[in-house]
């Protein structure tokens, strides 16, 4: 999906419509200075579309790295209506599943082998802490150049806890600038109209951070969407079919709170 940029500094991603009208409305946003900087579509070698986006690691020698999922939700609405009229099964996903929990699939679905995208979605979200903190990790990379993506049961606060304290040890100045980065991006979520009318879906914020420096920035539009005329979101109350709220600000105020809790430990 990714590739190195032709300028220094920045990197390509495979170009998603979506994606793209998304970083279009944050570029003339309150919210750019916490984005990549979108610098437009080129092609690439492979004579594919990508887009051109800042290379949020340029500036850092051995950057610690950890991607961190938003929301409460992880598939859009239209996808659970696409799965109820036609459902479509996915042995990958039933692959993925028994793989953590052979227990998990129903008998119907061990039956098939396959199970639809929001049943796996759905799953995903409850036994990491999606569901219930409104934000998952993803991956991590470490300073020494290691990284893990085994993060998929990490589900309470102590566990959650657990990770993010193994990810700034050693670092405890990243700890302080964390802090003052998430409330930033808080705050001007919250003042933001491109927040207002969208909801973000899948995002991620990406955590870097070195000996001298730390950073956060929102990543990953590809279900940013806008909202349906008429219909306005808390980005915090929890989601029901129709409401479209993402969990967003509940996740974000999470974060905040855990990384307070290891800045006083
Ligand atoms: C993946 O599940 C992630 O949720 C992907 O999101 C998602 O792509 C994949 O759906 C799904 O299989 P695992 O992380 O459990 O492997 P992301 O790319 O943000 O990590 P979408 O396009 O929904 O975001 P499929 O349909 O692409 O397989
Ligand atoms: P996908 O839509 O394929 O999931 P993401 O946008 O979520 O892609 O990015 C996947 C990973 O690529 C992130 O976890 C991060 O490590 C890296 N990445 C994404 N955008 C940037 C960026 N602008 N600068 C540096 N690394 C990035
Ligand atoms: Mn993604």
């Amino acid at each position: 999906n990714f590739r190195a940029g032709y300028k220094q500094g920045t990197i390509l991603k495979k170009l998603c419509p979506a994606e793209e009208k998304a970083l279009e409305g944050i570029m003339v946003d309150i919210l750019r200075p916490y984005v990549p900087r979108y610098t437009g579509v080129v092609e690439g070698a492979d004579g594919e579309k990508y887009l051109q986006l800042e290379d949020l690691l340029s500036s850092f020698a051995l950057p610690c790295v950890m991607d961190i999922k938003m929301g409460v939700r992880t598939y859009l609405e239209d996808e659970l209506a696409k799965a109820r009229e036609k459902p479509k099964l996915r042995k990958d996903m039933y692959e993925k599943m028994i793989q953590i929990d052979a227990k998990a699939p129903t008998e119907a679905e061990h039956k098939a082998k396959a199970v639809t995208k929001p049943r796996y979605m759905v799953w995903r979200e409850t036994i990491s802490s999606t569901a219930t903190q409104g934000f998952r990790i993803e991956g991590v990379r470490r300073g020494d150049g290691t990284s893990s993506k085994d993060f998929k049961t990490t589900r309470t606060r102590e566990q959650v806890l657990s990770c993010l304290s193994s990810f700034v040890q050693g670092y405890p100045h990243s700890i302080t600038r964390y802090i003052q980065q998430l409330k930033s991006i808080k705050v001007t979520l919250e003042a933001s109209s491109f927040f207002k009318t969208h909801e973000l879906i899948g995002s991620s914020l990406l955590f870097v951070h070195n000996d001298s420096s730390a950073l956060v920035r929102m990543i990953d539009f590809a279900k940013t969407i806008p909202l349906p005329e008429n219909v306005t979101i808390t980005h915090r109350s929890p989601w029901s079919e129709g409401t479209h709220e993402d969990g967003y600000l509940l996740g974000l105020d999470n974060l905040v709170d855990l990384f307070t809790v290891l800045e006083e430990t």
